[in-house]
């Protein structure tokens, strides 16, 4: 009743994974539960060197949600490939999405390749990092978006699922995600975190490291709903959809927006099995509606 498909070859069990960067690599959020009931868990986007991430403070919780400004904090991938996903392997039959991060077109593709080859079920291409430099250039240009995803396209060969994933500021999305789907990418992950700040009025300073962070959790929930809804309409490209997911009522919404997977990021950090629950809350929400398969679903939200 729940399994899903998200791209060639690439059969999720049931619509619930982790966002990339939630848990680091997965292994913090296996003492949580079984990793192998999850549909998939994307791991923190990889570099090809190790990179010690922006200056603290990085993380502010605000009541709308939470800034992150990690810095894209990753041991680079010759560790996550020799030491990172065998651990991760070893805690059962984890379905595994590599996500990647660069600053060139070659460093894209030579990580993805190295994540592909160490067997990772799907690659989610990250070219919407908000705290780094380099960060969002890819991701808000048509033209380079397409470049970078035909260099990965061209090295995975054909039928490899890969998804690119998107924030949508400062950019024009809905055309980034047009370029990315007609160079080869089979799917979107939408939405990365969208650009803030947080204040301490007292002290009148910027209370992250870096002064600006990506902002996560419900007060982007409705921003990613519209994002999926507009990309699906248009598209009808395989989804992942995330924002603010804290309820089956959010994976629902997602779902009828066009999602075919849901992940989970800020959500966890009150409520640390809400992955685990939501599949259990999904497949009782099933039920109870009499819908025979989640896919029935997908993208049938109707206008008023
Ligand atoms: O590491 C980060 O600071 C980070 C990344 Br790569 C990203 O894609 N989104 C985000 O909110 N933070």
């Amino acid at each position: 009743r729940l399994a899903v498909d998200l791209g060639p070859n690439l059969v999720l069990k049931n619509p619930v994974v982790t966002a990339s960067g939630t848990f680091g690599f997965g292994l913090e959020y296996a003492p949580f539960g079984d990793l192998a009931l999850l549909g998939a868990v994307v791991i923190k986007s990889v570099t090809r060197h190790p990179r010690r991430g922006n200056p603290p403070p990085r993380l502010v919780e605000t009541p709308a949600g939470v800034l992150n400004s990690i810095g894209l904090e990753n041991p680079g991938v010759e560790k996550v490939v020799k030491e990172i996903l065998p651990a991760l392997r070893a805690t059962g039959e984890v379905t595994v999405i590599g996500s990647v991060a660069g600053e060139t077109v070659e460093e894209y593709v030579e990580v993805s390749c190295r994540l592909a080859e160490a067997g990772v079920a799907a690659l989610e291409l990250n070219l919407s990092c908000p705290n780094v430099k380099a960060g969002t250039l890819f991701g808000h240009d048509p033209r380079l978006a397409a470049q970078v995803t035909r260099a990965v396209r061209e090295a995975l060969g054909d039928g490899f699922p890969f998804l690119v994933k998107l924030g949508v500021v400062g950019n024009d999305f809905l055309a980034v995600a047009r370029a990315v789907v007609e160079a080869g990418a089979t799917g979107l992950s939408l939405i990365n975190t969208l650009p803030g700040l947080a204040v301490d009025v007292k002290r009148r300073k910027l209370l992250l490291g870096q002064g600006t962070g990506g902002l996560s959790g419900p007060a982007i929930r409705p921003v990613a709903l519209w994002a999926v809804w507009r990309a699906y309409r248009e598209l009808r490209v395989p989804i992942i959809g995330m924002g603010g997911v804290a309820g089956v009522e959010d994976v629902l919404a997602f779902l009828l927006c066009g999602a075919r997977a849901v992940a989970v990021g800020s959500g966890t950090l009150a409520f640390p099995r809400l992955a685990w629950e939501l599949v259990e809350g999904l497949e009782q929400a099933l039920a109870k509606e009499g819908v025979e398969d989640v896919r029935e679903l997908i993208g049938m939200v109707a206008g008023s």
